[in-house]
């Protein structure tokens, strides 16, 4: 039997949460090795582990792999959840970088000052609310449970995971989109992703103060994460 796929990261949602969400979906079992130390990191770069010096790492069929969409993309191909033909991965892609696009956003707000947090939670909730969901909305009211090809993929998997996150910012951010809340109660019942929410999972609770010091001790730095209190603006785009 092959050997489970190992992540590298550290024990918080971040970047490697979406991998977490794939797997799951997949119905793939993993290990998960939680850095806690600057000297872990260090002694992973020094063993040449991480191409670019970063986590997310990936160990998974022999290779060491990095970078988030990169190391997605691959377990979507290899698990059946990249469509079945180029166009069907473009539709993926596009709507997936979509996402990523409003996930990046909801996934820095830790990090930004506090007395930003007010207007972060507004911006997340207009580009939510007037960019991006009307887009999944439209696709989802053409009589669909699929984003594409009427079979779950690597994009609906990652909505839901958005949507999630998105309710974290504003509970009532899918009043508006009757198809998306059907698609999240809908794809909530899969059995591999109900398995995956209920709680001693592996998945990761948000960000808290104690995770963003935890992360302190691991990149220390200067080109490593952002602190807390750093000056930080979001995007607009
Ligand atoms: O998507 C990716 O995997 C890369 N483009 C970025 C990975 C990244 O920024 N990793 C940070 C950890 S926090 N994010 O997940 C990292 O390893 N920083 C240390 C450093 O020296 O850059």
């Amino acid at each position: 039997m092959a050997a489970k796929p190992k992540l590298y990261y550290f024990n918080g949602r971040g970047r490697m949460e979406s991998v977490r969400w794939l797997l799951a979906a997949a119905g793939v079992e993993y290990e998960e090795v939680f850095l806690e130390t600057a000297e872990e990191l260090q002694n992973l770069i020094k063993d040449g582990e991480l191409l670019y010096h970063q986590v997310p790492m990936v160990e998974i069929d022999g290779m060491k792999m990095v970078q988030t969409r990169a190391i997605l993309r691959y377990i979507a191909a290899k698990y059946n959840l990249y469509g079945k033909d180029l166009k069907e991965q473009l539709l993926i892609d596009m709507y997936v970088e979509g996402m990523r696009d409003l996930y990046d956003i909801i996934m820095l707000l830790p990090f930004a000052l506090p007395e930003d947090q007010e207007k972060n939670l507004s911006i997340v909730a207009e580009k939510a609310t007037q960019r991006f969901f009307p887009v999944y909305e439209k696709v989802l009211k053409d009589g669909k449970n699929y984003l594409v090809g009427n079979q779950l993929s690597w994009a609906d998997v990652h909505l839901l995971e958005l949507i999630l996150m998105a309710e974290e910012c504003k509970s009532d951010i899918l009043l508006a989109f009757p198809k998306l809340q059907e698609f999240k109660s809908r794809v909530s019942k899969l059995p591999r992703i109900q398995k995956f929410l209920q709680p001693g999972s592996q998945r990761k609770p948000p960000m808290d103060d104690a995770c963003l010091e935890a992360l302190q001790k691991i990149f220390t730095s200067p080109k490593g994460l952002l602190l807390k209190h750093s000056s930080m603006s979001l995007a607009y785009f």
